[in-house]
């Protein structure tokens, strides 16, 4: 099928567009090829249709500033409109995306900026252990699974299997994307927290400085690259054990005396590390939240290798956390 003809002559890229006199006739293109300008809805084909049909397949013409524009209007419009947000969830690993998942669904009305180093949301729960596919979560976390509709293997009365980690992964990125009030902002570090001071000389949050990950991992070998700014009244840190980037607002607390030292991640010890992380999930400084694996660096909890349930549980517990102020 033909794409409907678009007002201006988009086959010839070197002439239209740039010619003052048609430019000032060109109407804005249709978002959708599905209705073009003429308002006639036209038939939206099936991939069963196109199937074998390819000797005469064209796409519907674009011009490449439509891509551009596409993009950036809307990400510098997020941009804006996430400047003052309800939440910033740093991190969108299991316990990040988790804490989203919880919190977007029960306030609707909150603008949740979820801020992710990474070009790839899902920290470490892309596999389980040592690079296998399966993840195993210890009961009654299964009770998230159902939540997000994963299937899983209900081994016995202890745990569940989820056949490959990366299929909780999506399912619950796809769950978290699909919210209207969340936007996420990968790619993107958190390099610093927004802080006041307290009227006890405390610190108190009030949001989070941000870079694209790749200057902030250039700001040794670059000529000053400033950050931007996401104001929040309560920040929730999910940034993992210690790494590159991990426990960072843990370790950023620290280094401004806002905690008096880190408690540092212990061994592993399954049964002990994941009731702990999930019933240690708190505020740990005025408007600051932190769950997951970032906790077990401040507390001095075990860690847990490679189960997941005390990640989802701790972002259930870290949402309720949340709500709890926003229900002051
Ligand atoms: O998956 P992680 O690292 O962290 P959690 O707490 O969501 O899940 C931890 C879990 O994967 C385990 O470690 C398992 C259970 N193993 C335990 C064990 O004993 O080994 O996700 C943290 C996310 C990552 O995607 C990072 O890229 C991101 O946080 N991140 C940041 N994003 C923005 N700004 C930062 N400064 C930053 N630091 C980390």
């Amino acid at each position: 099928m033909a794409p409907p003809a678009a007002l201006v002559d988009l086959q010839d890229p070197a002439t239209n567009g740039h010619n003052p006199a048609k430019s000032a006739k060109v109407a804005a293109v249709p978002h959708t090829t599905a209705v073009p300008a003429n308002g006639a809805a036209t038939k939206q084909e099936t991939i069963e249709e196109m199937a074998g049909q390819w000797s005469d397949f064209r796409f519907a013409p674009i011009r490449e500033s439509q891509v551009s524009r596409a993009m950036t209007r809307r990400y510098f419009s997020d941009l804006d409109k996430y400047a003052e947000s309800d939440v910033v969830i740093v991190g969108a690993g299991s316990c990040g995306l988790s804490t989203a998942y919880c919190l977007a669904k029960a306030r609707p009305d909150l603008k949740i900026a979820l801020i992710e180093a990474s070009v790839s949301p899902g920290g470490g729960a892309w596999l389980g252990g040592q690079l296998f596919s399966a993840m195993v979560m210890r009961k009654p976390a299964d009770a998230f699974l159902r939540e997000i509709g994963v299937p899983y293997e209900d081994m016995d009365a202890n745990f569940v299997v989820v056949k490959h980690a990366a299929l909780f992964t999506s399912t619950i990125l796809s769950k978290v994307l699909h919210f209207p009030n969340v936007k996420l902002f990968n790619a993107t570090a958190v390099e610093d927290l927004i802080t006041r001071k307290t009227d006890d000389g405390g610190i108190r949050l009030a949001g989070v400085v941000t870079n694209w990950t790749l200057v902030s991992m250039h700001h040794d070998d670059q000529s000053c690259m400033d950050p931007n700014t996401i104001n929040a009244p309560i920040v929730i840190s999910t940034t993992g054990h210690d790494g590159p980037f991990g426990a960072f607002s843990a370790k950023r607390l620290v280094s401004m005396g806002g905690l008096p030292a880190l408690g540092g991640m212990r061994g592993l010890d399954m049964n002990t590390a994941e009731d702990a992380i999930v019933k240690g999930t708190r505020e740990i400084a005025p408007g600051l939240i932190i769950g997951g694996m970032e906790l077990s660096e401040v507390d001095g909890a075990n860690r847990m290798g490679p189960t997941f349930g005390a990640m989802v549980l701790s972002g259930v517990k870290a949402a309720e956390e949340a709500l709890k102020v926003f229900d002051q």
